[in-house]
């Protein structure tokens, strides 16, 4: 017993300082950013009344749990993936806010194992009050909220905060009207404590817990909570949030005037330092850089042309986390990518397939959720952070962006060489739901975004291209020419003399070519464009690329028109 035990405490302290090293780095680019929050206006209504908070009115009593040992019945099988997950049914009947918080796991810096203050979070526990963020004319509301069909909440989380879990789960439940609320399906993401998620069934009946038996990410998470959800409108919010007054009835209402879509409430920061609940503009909305890196624009100067302050923000993206959709349009679209792994890249392919098959995208700006925004991710991703994105990413582009993918790679070099796996599926999914294509997107629904100039060309001899064949530290040769860009799509940087594929370059070593990495003063990667001849010349060996032997397609270095050798004459074409 003691040897186990003592090899338990070896792997977890393995872990955290796995989990430590991981996080540590915050890779900024593949975080949200978020414009600094503008200070809460004179106009807002209740300003800040009772920020403090107090500890809620949740029953205090004992917690009386009898575990039941979870038998194979408990055990779904997801017929699509093959993962499995478990619907917790041991018997949880009452719930203790002080004892549920205090058995958290916790950490001497309070900022550690949350990347937010955990200590704070604590402090405020399950219930506060918070500013009423809307803008005074959305009380007086013309809508008919008697009549609105309910939802199913779904929140997935991995090793959340117990108290920020908590607070969020609390704060469905007060502020949404119970006919409204169909139920609560929380989906533990396999995190380390077994009863982050479980013991929270004692708060009520509505609280339905999934927990996969392996870490899946959100993406399929989320689908397993809404497999599982009874209400007829799903929304998905994340683990730390905190929903403020009326915020569900503008989402419902609006699905109920156009069910194909979807409805997001504006996000309030909640400041990861200090919990403060903070005002977010209502005059913003979500867009994006070609990298696929989510961001928050201004509204355009003809969409605030009489543009009131309640009034739906017309979006080509959402943020992602926190959103309301019919089910039956959820699945019918398609629900998520399954593909894609533990974080990010999701609000992309939702977005784009909403505006480019049917949908639509509005932020209400009457509905508002705070949410902590973080300034890194707390927790590890099993493949990388880089990697996961990459990969996610490049699901999207390659699925929905036609073309534009170029601009992608352009913009995220090292997911030209991400594997994704087969995209078949969903390309079908383009096919039956009919889309539009990513030029419609582009021109109807985010005209201002900029589009960089495409500079790509293909280097061809006799139909058959310089082709990278998508790998690093590998021979470069001639394929048929395929005319689809790729791994024969080329840039010619002629301040640089380089010939790359994004941050990759063509480089000389010994007879031959390879990609390698683009290094300042490589000189084995500088290559003069002759137009009028043709060639591509390496000064420093003074040779030139050449066709060594055409039959067996190899490519390579050689002296230029000197000895008899005929130096290769390149065709140059736009991609
Ligand atoms: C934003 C979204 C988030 C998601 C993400 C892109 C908002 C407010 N948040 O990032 O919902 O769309 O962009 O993917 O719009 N989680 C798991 N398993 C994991 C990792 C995360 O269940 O392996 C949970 C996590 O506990 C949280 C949710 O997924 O509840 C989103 O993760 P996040 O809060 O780290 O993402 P965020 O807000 O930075
Ligand atoms: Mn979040």
């Amino acid at each position: 017993m003691k040897t186990v035990a003592k090899l338990f405490l070896v792997g977890i302290s393995a872990c955290l300082v796995i989990i430590y090293v991981v996080t540590m780095p915050a890779t900024d680019s593949i975080l949200i950013t978020l414009r600094p929050t503008p200070e809460p206006k004179t106009d807002f209504i209740f300003p800040n009344p009772l920020d403090d908070g107090d500890v809620g009115h949740l029953d205090d009593n004992h917690i009386a749990v009898e575990t039941k040992l979870q038998t194979e019945e408990d055990i779904y099988h997801d017929p699509y993936l093959n993962v499995k997950y478990r619907v917790d049914t041991s018997v949880v009947d009452s719930f203790n806010v002080k004892e549920y918080i205090d058995n958290a796991a916790h950490d001497a810096d309070p900022m550690k194992l949350n990347s937010f203050d955990q200590n704070r979070s604590d402090n405020i526990g399950a219930f506060r009050f918070i500013s009423d963020s809307r803008h005074w004319t959305c009380l007086n509301h013309k809508e008919d909220w008697s009549n609105l069909p309910a939802t199913s909440v779904i929140m997935t989380f991995y090793n959340e905060a117990r108290s920020a879990l908590l607070r969020s789960v609390t704060s469905v439940l007060k502020r949404t009207p119970p006919h409204l609320l169909a139920d609560i399906i929380l989906v533990d993401d396999c995190s380390d404590d077994l009863d982050l998620g479980r013991l929270l069934r004692g708060l009520d009946p509505k609280i339905k817990v999934l927990r996969n038996i392996e870490r899946q990410g959100l993406v399929r998470s989320r689908i397993y909570g809404a497999l599982n959800a009874a209400g007829p409108i799903l929304t998905f919010l994340d683990s730390h949030i905190e929903c403020n007054v009326d915020w569900i009835e503008p989402l419902l209402y609006q699905l109920t005037q156009k069910p194909r879509g979807i409805v997001s409430p504006i996000i309030d920061p909640i400041k990861a330092e200090d919990l403060t609940y903070k005002v977010a503009s209502s005059n913003i909305k979500g867009g994006f850089t070609w990298a696929l890196h989510f961001t928050w624009v201004q509204l355009t100067a003809k969409e605030m042309e009489g543009r009131h302050e309640s009034d739906p923000i017309v979006t080509p993206m959402i943020a992602g986390g926190l959103f309301s959709i019919e089910k039956e349009w959820f699945f019918e679209s398609g629900g998520y990518d399954m593909n894609m792994d533990i974080w990010g890249g999701e609000n992309f392919e939702i977005s784009f397939k909403n505006w480019m098959c049917g949908g639509y995208l509005y932020i209400l700006p009457c509905s508002r959720v705070g949410h902590i925004f973080r300034k890194k991710h707390p927790y590890t991703f099993p493949d990388g952070n880089g990697k996961t994105y990459s990969k996610n990413t490049k699901l999207v582009a390659e699925i929905w962006m036609d073309d534009y993918k170029e601009l992608f790679y352009h913009n995220r070099a090292s997911a030209r060489y991400s594997e994704i796996g087969d995209t078949s599926p969903r390309l079908a999914l383009r096919e039956k739901l009919k889309c539009n294509n990513f030029q419609w997107y582009l021109d109807n629904i985010y005209p201002e975004l900029e589009i960089p100039e495409h500079n790509d060309v293909t280097i061809s001899f006799n139909d058959w291209c310089l082709d990278s064949f998508g790998k690093t530290d590998n021979e470069v040769g001639l394929y048929k020419c395929h005319g689809k860009g790729g791994n024969q799509s080329w840039q010619i940087n002629k301040s640089k003399n380089w010939v790359t594929q994004e941050d990759v370059c063509l480089t000389v070593r010994n007879k031959i070519l390879v990609m390698h990495r683009c290094q300042t003063g490589n000189m084995h990667q500088q290559f003069e464009m002759d137009e009028d001849s043709n060639t591509l010349y390496n000064s420093y060996g003074d040779i030139c690329v050449n066709v060594l032997n055409f039959k067996s397609r190899v490519v390579g270095v050689g002296a230029c028109n000197k000895d008899g050798v005929l130096t290769t004459k390149w065709k140059i074409a736009k991609v």
